[in-house]
Formats: C-alpha cells, structure tokens, sequence
C-alpha cells in the first residue's frame, strides 16, 4: 500500500494528499515533521536524509520531493485523472510546477505565511512582507492570462499544474495581505475549493501554527 509520511499541515504535504485524493489511491499517511517529530530517527533519516516532509514508499519504492512525488503519482496512476498520457500536456504541467516553485513559493510562504504565523508581530519585517505579496500579484498576472477562457490551467481538467500552483492558493487567499483583482485567477481558486480533495488537503485551518504574538 502507499505510504506518505508528513503533517496534514505542511504545504508540501498538502500537494502529494491533494494529488492522492484526486486519484483515489487506497494509502496511508503516517504523521511526522512539526508537534509530531520523528524526522530524526535513524528509520526516518533512510527514507529521507534531508529529515523532511512530504516521503512516500508505494510498495518499497521511496521518493522524497513533494513535486517528484507528484509527477510520480500522475504518471503512474493519473494518465487519465490528471490528464499525463501526453507528453506535452506532461511537459507544459511540469513548467506550471517549477513555476509556482521558483517564481510564487518563497514569497507566498517564506516571506508572507512565515512572516504573518509563524514570527511574532514585534520581531516582522512589514515591508519585505508588503513588497512580496505585490510581486506575487504581479507574477500572478501571468498565470490569470493563461486562465482566460479555461477552468484549468491547461484546458477543462484538473492536471499537475493546478496541483503545483493551486496548493499555495489557500494560504495567498487567505493571509491577510493585499491582492490585486485578477478575475480569472479568482474563479480558479473558486472552482478549486469546490473539489472535495482540496478542501479536505489543502484548506487545512493554519491558525495552530500562530506563535505566540503573532
Ligand atoms: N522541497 C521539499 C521541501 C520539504 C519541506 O521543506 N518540508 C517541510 C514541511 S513543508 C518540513 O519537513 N519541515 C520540517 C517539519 O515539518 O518538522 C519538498 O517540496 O518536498
């Protein structure tokens, strides 16, 4: 049976159950990493020697990468689901990953949720907090002209690429920070709190994870 091991709130996390959700893989997920600990045992440090959050092991084979695992998942079990069978289709999905890796994902929750939950208002950098959330509305722009016209990013089904850059959009939708109006960004981010996977994966309640002040 696959296994995946990772707290129900850690984004990474987020994304392989989102993905294990909307394929319906029979699987079971061992909680690890933030108040449940054990990434540091020896057993945890063979599965992933970088102690993190998300691994899987479906029938002895383990990958740690939340993105690998993902890519993983819809092409062995998702070539219909998530639409994988087709090689460019796949390719343009992964372009739409690495995108939301390198171009949303430090500014969405290095900077903007670690800054608003996880620091103390005292200790917070406002400006660095301000001046990332207008970068990812800019950056966003990009991603509301490639939905003009689609339900999904690449067409009418939900692929990898919804998967990648749709597991930040809960914290960006919900984080108290300035958005700029992008009607069709916003009509995704609808149409993907609709889908029962996401709300039970990613719509995962964050305020637990507030310190102390913040
Ligand atoms: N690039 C890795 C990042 C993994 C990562 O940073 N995981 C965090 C949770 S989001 C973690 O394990 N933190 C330690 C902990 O939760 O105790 C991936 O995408 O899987």
């Amino acid at each position: 049976m696959l296994k995946v091991w990772g707290r129900k709130t850690s984004i990474n996390v987020q994304k392989v159950m989102w993905t294990v959700a909307e394929l319906g893989l029979v699987h079971q997920r061992i909680d690890a990493g933030g108040q449940f600990g054990g990434l540091d045992t020896d057993e945890f440090g063979k599965l992933n020697p970088n102690r993190l959050v998300p691994v899987i092991d479906d029938n002895g084979f383990v990958l740690w990468e939340s993105n690998a695992i993902v890519r993983y998942l819809a092409a062995v079990y998702g070539r219909e689901k998530l639409g994988s069978a087709d090689e460019r289709q796949r390719a343009l999905a992964d372009q739409w990953m690495e995108w939301a890796n390198s171009t949303l994902y430090s500014d969405i929750i290095a900077t903007c949720f670690l800054g608003l939950i996880r620091t103390p208002a005292k200790d917070r950098n406002v400006a660095a907090i301000e001046k990332a959330a207008k970068r990812v509305g800019e950056r966003l722009a990009i991603l509301d002209a490639q939905l003009a016209g689609r339900s999904y990013i690449l067409g009418d089904q939900l692929t990898a690429a919804d998967i990648g850059c749709g597991s930040l959009m809960y914290r960006y939708f919900t984080l108290d920070i300035p958005r700029p109006r992008l009607e069709n960004v916003e009509a995704w981010y609808q149409r993907l709190t609709e889908r029962r996977a996401y709300q039970d994966h990613v719509m995962i309640d964050y305020q637990a994870l507030k310190v102390p002040g913040a």
